[in-house]
């Protein structure tokens, strides 16, 4: 855990406890004896603290959290070592973050290697450096720097570390260890951080708060960081330590810090496949192809051409083709324009990219990835034709968000080849790729699916063959419901302000909207069945077309619509509904508790290997809100005997198909979903 060594007279320290040389309970223990041994040892004049394998330290060890606290507690190691007599220098490489950089701001000095990065990311955790980051920082890099270091999380470079002050010295990666044993033996006394508060004009902190309202929105530990922050600006470094430490005491026992807590942790575990050998040997994917030049298509391929690997990108007409292509320049170049990308990079890109017309040249291609649109048959089709052109032993993903890849790896005669890789929509940009695994798919295509998957940059989650999988599935229950609370008395407006109060970007008809209304709608126009059916058969196809259940202006901003509002009555009179107030809690049963519900079946099918997983799926792929902890997590805070109350309470508003998961049911009051 923590390893000594003595360089004449000075004294290294490794911080040994991989994977992150996490802080836990050992390494504290190991480095305050550390600390303390070499005051009493004359043959120390200095102290050098650093981490083994890749990093520094990745902070403290989170799974500690909710434990009860074992001493030494970071606080009181990171004040022993700015106590020590003798200089203490950190030497930074890889990453130090949260409780990592405490360790090093409570040494003397800081000397990074030039790939090193440096940050406090307790806020995404729901918490705040609860070891004296949100006094020292402010005190060596002044309050405006530490509030943009502290409340966004992000980690800041080697670089930029030294700009600030945060590092003293930068070093070569490989020469780091002995620069630092050197630079020690320069050092004659320590230099700690000032005692005194930091003067800071109030304004600063209203100014901050304002800048940063919508992004720290309903979020506690932001917020609590300001305060932690601002106490640096009026007590001195003990009194503000304990500021501190009371927040941060209030934080780790909360809700928000939990749930965050636990997507952190469902993220890593999403990465794990049941059942599976760890060290299963992958396909090489050096060529991807893509068939469907359209906005999946190409943003698919966006992908794979961003992480340097080659696309050939099949369409049936040069000119949608050359669309597609012109797409993918495109959505490069906006993100050149935001100074994001160079332009060398967009022509790195689409230089890997090789648009044609001739199905033949995916024959060298080693996943092969299906993205036309929605219709079993066409996909079918292309599977069939795909058998006779893709080389032994490549990998046919089809895109698809709802269709069987059992039937369509049935097509084929090599149904061991057969995944579905489902990416959300924009695909360059949501994180979410659901890995689905057919009957038959061999353990090493999907193993590929989920590190390619990675490899690109993804969050992927495995899902087992129903319609929708996941996400999609649980989506039904929600628009079925959200549908017909409109006919019952809901507006658009009343069912969507619900869920973007409850944390969601945008409610199921906002989504409709930017989706496009008209998806998988059966194009009659003289055929009108729904809501929905009449604002297609009017063209009202959302965004794209200035209206859907809202009408929009040219910026696209959303407004109230007569008409919709009118098709909605025509609706309810054709059914003769007559309209009755809607509660935003029976909007909530109805729309977000039989999601859950939806969830546990499809846990209960084992269609997703653990509950986390669902979260993870929410999350990345529908932006439901991280401080929740996402519908499973929600569920298990709110306790499953309150939803299954509110359920049955409105089962006759449920349809008569619907039923209450068993797994919902028999679960024993306050346990958690598996
Ligand atoms: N505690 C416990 N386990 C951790 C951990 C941590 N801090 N960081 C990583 N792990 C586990 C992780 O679950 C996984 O486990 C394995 O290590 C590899 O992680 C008092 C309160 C450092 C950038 O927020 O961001 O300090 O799945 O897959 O992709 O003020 O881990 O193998 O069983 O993520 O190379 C603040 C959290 C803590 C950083 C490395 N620190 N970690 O990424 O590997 S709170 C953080 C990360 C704190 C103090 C406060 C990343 C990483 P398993 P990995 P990676």
């Amino acid at each position: 855990m923590i390893e000594t060594k003595l360089h004449g007279d000075v004294l290294e320290i490794v911080l040994a406890h991989p994977p992150v040389n996490a802080l836990g309970e050992a390494v504290r223990k190991g480095l305050y004896g550390a600390i303390a041994d070499a005051q009493a040892d004359d043959r120390v004049k200095a102290i050098v603290i650093r981490g083994s394998g890749r990093l520094f330290s990745g902070g403290a060890d989170i799974t500690e959290f909710g434990q009860p606290l074992v001493p030494p507690a970071l606080p009181e190691v990171v004040d022993a070592t700015e106590a020590s007599a003798k200089p203490v220098v950190a030497a930074i490489h890889g990453l130090a973050l949260g409780g990592g950089l405490e360790v090093a701001l409570g040494c003397h000095y800081r000397i990074a290697a030039r790939g090193a990065k440096l940050g406090l990311p307790e806020v995404t955790l729901g918490l705040l450096p609860g070891a004296g980051g949100t006094q020292r920082l402010p005190r060596l890099v002044g309050i405006e720097t530490a509030l943009g270091m502290i409340v966004s999380g992000v980690p800041v470079s080697a670089a930029k570390a030294a700009e600030i002050g945060l590092v003293d010295r930068l070093a070569d990666e490989d020469r780091l260890v002995e620069e630092a044993i050197a630079f020690a033996r320069t050092l004659n006394e320590p230099r700690r951080t000032g005692e005194r508060s930091v003067p800071a004009d109030p304004a600063l902190f209203e100014r901050f708060a304002v800048e940063n309202a919508r992004k720290i929105r309903g979020l506690d530990a932001p917020q609590a960081c300001m305060e932690a922050i601002k106490a640096a600006t009026e007590l001195p470094l003990d009194k503000g330590q304990e500021k501190e430490r009371a927040l941060f005491a209030s934080l780790v026992a909360g809700d928000q810090s939990r749930a965050l807590r636990h997507a952190f942790f469902a993220e890593r575990a999403a990465a794990k496949i049941d059942g599976l050998p760890k060290d299963l040997p992958l396909r090489p994917i050096a060529r991807v192809g893509v068939i469907g030049a359209g906005t999946m298509g190409g943003g698919i391929s966006m992908n794979f051409l961003s992480a340097g690997i080659p696309v050939t990108i099949v369409e049936m007409t040069q000119e949608a083709l050359d669309r597609g292509a012109a797409l993918v320049r495109k959505n490069y170049e906006a993100t050149a324009a935001k100074g994001r990308l160079t332009s060398e990079q967009v022509e790195k890109a689409m230089g890997l990219l090789t648009p044609t017309l001739d199905f033949d040249a995916l024959a060298d291609c080693d996943l092969i990835i299906e993205a036309v649109y929605e219709n079993m048959a066409v996909k079918k089709e292309i599977f069939a034709r795909l058998d006779g052109v893709a080389k032994t032993g490549a990998m046919l993903a089809s895109n698809t968000s709802y269709l069987s890849i059992d039937e369509i790896a049935a097509a084929t005669g090599r149904p061991q080849d057969v995944l579905g890789l489902h990416f959300f929509s924009p695909a360059n940009v949501m994180k979410l790729v659901e890995v689905v695994r057919g009957a038959k798919t061999a353990p090493e295509v999907l193993a590929t699916g989920m590190d390619l998957a990675r490899r690109i940059g993804k969050m992927p989650v495995v899902a087992g063959v129903c319609y929708g999988f996941i996400g999609n599935r649980m989506l039904i229950p929600r628009q079925s419901n959200a549908d017909a609370l409109l006919l019952e008395g809901a507006t658009p407006e009343q069912v969507d302000r619900v869920h973007t109060r409850f944390g969601m970007p945008m409610g199921p008809f906002q989504m409709a909207d930017l989706a496009g209304v008209d998806i998988g709608w059966h194009r009659d126009p003289e055929r009108i069945d729904s809501l929905r059916d009449a604002l297609c058969a009017q063209g009202r196809w959302g965004q794209k077309t200035q209206a859907g259940y809202y009408d929009y202006d040219e910026k696209r901003k959303p407004s109230p619509s007569p008409v919709v509002t009118e098709a909605i009555d025509a609706f309810r009179r054709k059914a003769g509904i007559a309209p009755r107030a809607i509660s935003d809690e029976e909007i909530i049963v109805r729309t977000l508790y039989t999601m859950v519900n939806e969830g546990a079946k499809i846990l209960d099918e084992g269609i997703a290997q653990r509950a986390s997983d669902i979260d993870v799926v929410w999350i990345h792929g529908y932006g439901w809100p991280r401080h929740t902890g996402g519908p499973m997590f929600w569920a298990d805070q709110m306790g499953h005997e309150t939803i299954v109350e509110a359920l049955e309470r409105y089962a006759h508003r449920l349809g008569d198909a619907f039923t209450i998961s068993p797994l919902l049911e028999r679960r024993p009051a306050g346990s958690d979903f598996p």
